[in-house]
């Protein structure tokens, strides 16, 4: 008896063993898409509801874990998966959304879309 419960033991520790070094490896994987910050600029918004759309839309991308904008500095902050996305795709949904970010020119369309508060053009 007491042999079975060694042997049970030794069991047990072995497929502990077995687990852990799997969690580990899947982490290993999930390892792979690393979690990067970037502060991406963003010197077109001026309200509250800029804020709002482009927060939305940087959240819109697949990959994005948290998106932080900065209406005073006029900077999003994003944490994202390197595996997921691009610095490139995330400029590209702050400008899909109507507002220039880093060096890429907002989309027209969109912007014309914006609340009117939201328009620096009108009010140069
Ligand atoms: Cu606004």
């Amino acid at each position: 008896m007491k042999r079975f419960i060694v042997l049970f033991i030794l069991t047990a520790l072995a497929v502990a063993i077995a687990a852990a070094q799997l969690k580990q490896n899947l982490d290993l994987l999930k390892g792979d898409a690393q979690v990067l910050t970037t502060i991406i600029k963003v010197p077109t918004i001026v309200c509250g509801s800029c804020v709002t759309t482009v927060t939305k839309a940087l959240k819109n991308v697949d990959g994005v874990k948290t998106a932080k904008v900065d209406l005073k500095k006029k900077t999003a902050t994003v944490k994202y998966t390197s595996a997921k996305v691009t610095l490139e795709k995330l400029e590209n949904a702050i400008a899909d959304a109507g507002y220039d970010a880093n060096s890429v020119k907002r989309n027209p369309e969109a912007y014309e879309k914006l609340d009117a508060c939201c328009k620096t053009d009108t009010k140069k």
